[in-house]
């Protein structure tokens, strides 16, 4: 195979291995804030809240980047009987639930937590609208305790209840939705839950270092499937591939901490920050970028990232550009989104 032919293997694995999606399925009463916290976890109206859905006929399916939500229908209805349930939902298929509810469970809802138990199915439980919890008599953490007594004696088991809120109003922290994320993260298997973390909103540092740490993975994988397909040295072989290639790396680190384009196109020129990002939007300045980084005394500096990459150290420069130009890439990422996750939280507070 001509290096060609090599890199657009490469490329055409790469996408294969991002085209695989996480798949996570809500189910729970009608109006307790499925849709609300979907768009919650991806920080951006993905689905329409507040209408009547028509979750009682179909399964609703919402698709963000490597993550499908899947909103099924009530178990056990009147257009779903319990024997028509699974051959028209196929549910075991997910491979994550969240039951979110309200004020309380529904019947049908424990039944089926029962069938996803006997199958070896990971689920969540989520009492939405807490910011509705109040009594002046109890504590809030009191209050919290009882609903989740309540509801593992309703279920006959001992499970853990997160309680969130969708009012946007709440300050971030208050909010719960940084538990769920990092509950979703732990319940799925690690290479699942790196997919989720990727494509979901930070709203805490903790998942700001995590998103940083995927992301500096997920370059290195992309590595190892470039050693696999024999592509080195792949740069300044051919400038509209190595272009191509390196477009696609930085358009998945800025989706990762969820920099758009237009984010970075009306921010202050002035900012070092961004004006880094930006070089990574457009062919032209990539391409500027890696004339300049295949200069002699750039190589020889990039020589010394080549013992980071351990195993990767066959893969020689080529790959080894790539990896520093990504993690460099990443480092300017993260250090503006943790910005703007700062400038938000102080902002909602005030
Ligand atoms: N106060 C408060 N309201 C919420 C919260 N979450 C959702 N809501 C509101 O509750 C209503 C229903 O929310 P949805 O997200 O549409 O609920 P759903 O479970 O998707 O409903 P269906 O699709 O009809 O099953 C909307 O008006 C939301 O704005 C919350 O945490 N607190
Ligand atoms: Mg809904």
């Amino acid at each position: 195979m001509d290096v060609k032919a090599q890199a657009q293997d490469f490329i055409e694995k790469w996408v294969f291995e991002d085209s695989k999606k996480v798949k996570i399925a809500f189910f729970g009463q009608p109006g307790a804030g499925k849709s609300s916290l979907i768009n919650e976890l991806v920080g951006k109206n993905v689905t329409a809240t507040g209408n009547m859905t028509d979750t009682t006929k179909t399964a609703q399916i919402i698709e963000h980047n490597e993550v499908l939500f899947v909103d099924l229908p009530g178990y056990d209805t009147s257009e779903f009987p319990a024997n028509k349930y699974f051959n028209s939902f196929n549910p075991l298929q997910y491979d994550l639930f969240v039951c979110v509810f309200n004020e309380k469970l529904q019947e049908a809802d424990k039944v089926f937590f029962k069938i996803l138990q006997q199958a070896k199915r990971q689920c969540i439980f989520v009492r939405n609208k807490a910011d509705g919890i109040y009594d002046n008599q109890k504590s809030l953490a009191e209050l919290q305790v009882e609903i989740t007594d309540d509801i593992c004696w309703q279920l006959t088991d001992t499970v853990k209840v997160l309680f969130t809120s969708c009012k946007q109003t709440l300050p971030i922290e208050q909010r719960g939705i940084a538990a769920l994320q990092e509950e979703i993260i732990f319940r799925l298997e690690p290479a699942l839950g790196d997919k989720f973390l990727r494509n979901v909103r930070a709203y805490s540092q903790e998942i700001l270092v995590q998103k940083k740490q995927e992301t500096i993975k997920a370059i290195n994988k992309a590595m190892l499937i470039a050693a696999g397909n024999g592509l080195n040295p792949i740069f300044g072989v051919d400038m509209g591939i190595d272009a191509k290639i390196m477009s696609m790396m930085y358009e998945r680190i800025r989706k990762s901490f969820a920099i758009s384009e237009e984010e970075i196109t009306k921010g202050s020129a002035t900012d070092n920050m961004l004006q880094l990002i930006a070089r990574g939007v457009k062919k032209e300045t990539i391409t500027k970028g890696l004339k300049k980084i295949m200069t002699k005394e750039m190589q020889e500096r990039l020589v010394k990232y080549i013992p980071i990459m351990g195993q990767l150290v066959s893969v020689g420069l080529g790959a080894g550009t790539m990896y520093y130009l990504g993690v460099e890439y990443t480092e300017a990422c993260f250090a503006y989104a943790k910005k703007r996750l700062e400038t938000e939280i102080k902002l909602r507070v005030q």
